[in-house]
């Protein structure tokens, strides 16, 4: 009898995928051995950094502070902050279903915002046009800082579009889940993120300009001590999958990349490019390039020595999982986990008709984690409880010839460690053996 099949591929992220990118095995013992040597060498002066505070908190500056606090579950907007105004959110967090701006944050220069927590709850099978309305963040004003803030599931999550937001800088920032660009800059200006995680962009870091929008061709984005890695969301701007880390044109900023690790489990499928684009890459040291692909790494890499590593397969993965590790023990996160998980069906997605043995797939996320999804019928548990497999799918094989022919409402409910669940909408099934 016919399988369920999804409706159109998903890359396997935990699948061990080891290509011949590389041509001889001891090429890739030497690469190995050097990458290893540097795991260390990245995160020591990761830490270092971090400890010796390049960047101190910009709550340290002199300037008027507000203290935000508490769980807010609708959008919140401040206009007009004078210069310097020091925002500390470090006990707030913000929940909302709504496609919109989470949070907004305009005015003059100098602006810090630490901390805080910006969830939104809009499911997986959300369509990309919903979800590019959907920010997380607007940051705007000159030399706007921004640490320590921790933003899941918007369309972008943190965008500085306007003209005059010149010269942002971002600090140990986590953007989880982002299903259009996990950094927007569309008016081309320079900035800086350091010491940030980015796990699961639909879009990595988007400076592609609007009609109008004034030339940055001279400015510099400089990105250190980062972690980027690409999701396939189930919907993108025309089908499921994702892009690449670089959505950048002829006039977009120059480049300065340093000790940052990507992890790509795909080719791209937008009109963006996974390698910075060689003529805007000024400086580059200490870079990582993760491919758990299929076949060859699809672009060059670039030939200047110390810029880029290649890794692949198991030993990529285990790279990436050790530094995401590695980040979290850094950034320790206090706050309670008030969100629960978003769920939707990947598997059947539309209504269907079930015979024989099927395959069931939901796509689950939580801001913290997904600990299990069980499928239902009706309200009636099927099978046991899933776990993710591959990355944000949870899957089932089920014999339907237990249940008698018949309509019935199918839904996934997902669970995180804390307890928070989520039931998914419900897809129309028809049981027919
Ligand atoms: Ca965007
Ligand atoms: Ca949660």
């Amino acid at each position: 009898m016919p399988t369920l099949s999804p409706p159109v591929p998903y890359h396997d992220l935990h699948g061990v995928l080891v290509h011949a990118t590389l041509r001889s095995t001891s090429l890739i013992a030497i690469i190995l051995a050097a990458v290893v040597g540097r795991v260390g060498a990245v995160q020591t002066s990761a830490a270092s950094q971090a400890s010796a505070g390049v960047a101190a908190s910009c709550l340290t500056r002199p300037g008027p502070s507000k203290t935000l606090r508490g769980l807010h579950t609708k959008p919140w907007t401040a206009y007009g902050v004078v210069d310097s105004t020091k925002f500390d959110a470090t006990d707030a967090q913000w929940l909302s279903p709504a496609p919109k701006i989470l949070v907004f944050v305009e005015g003059g220069s100098h602006i810090c915002w630490h901390g805080g927590q910006i969830i939104g709850q809009l499911p997986p099978a959300t369509p990309w046009v919903t979800m590019h309305e959907s920010y997380g963040m607007d940051a705007h004003g000159a030399f706007f800082q921004l640490e320590n803030v921790r933003i899941f599931d918007t369309g972008d999550g943190v965008t500085m579009d306007l003209q005059g937001d010149v010269d942002w800088h971002w600090r140990d920032v986590y953007v989880k889940y982002m299903r259009d660009d996990c950094v927007e800059n569309d008016f081309l200006n320079s900035g800086t993120i350091e010491n940030s995680l980015f796990d699961g962009c639909y879009s990595g870091f988007s400076a592609r300009s609007y009609t109008g929008v004034k030339d940055g061709s001279a400015n510099v984005v400089t990105v250190r001590h980062s972690l980027f890695r690409m999701q396939a969301m189930d919907q993108g701007y025309i089908r499921s999958g994702h892009g690449g880390f670089w959505k950048w044109g002829s006039n977009s900023p120059r480049i300065d990349l340093y000790d940052t690790v990507f992890l790509m489990d795909g080719p791209t499928i937008e009109n963006d490019v996974i390698m910075p684009p060689p003529d805007k890459l000024r400086n580059c040291v200490g870079n990582v390039m993760i491919w758990l692909g299929g076949g060859p790494f699809p672009e060059p890499l670039p030939t200047r020595p110390g810029c880029f590593t290649l890794l692949i397969g198991a030993a990529g993965l285990q790279y990436w999982d050790r530094a995401v590790a590695q980040w979290k023990a850094d950034h320790p996160w206090p706050a309670q986990d008030v969100a629960p998980p978003i769920v939707s069906l990947w598997s059947p997605a539309a209504p269907t008709t079930l015979r024989g043995v099927v395959q069931l797939a939901a796509t689950a996320v939580d801001d913290e984690g997904v600990t299990g999804v069980q499928f239902r019928l009706n309200g009636r548990t099927l099978g046991e409880v899933t776990t993710e497999s591959p990355v944000t799918k949870f899957v089932l094989s089920w014999n339907s010839r237990g249940m008698a022919n018949g309509l019935y409402t199918l839904t996934a409910i997902a669970r995180d460690a804390a307890g928070n669940t989520t039931e998914s909408a419900g897809i129309q099934v028809t049981i027919s053996n």
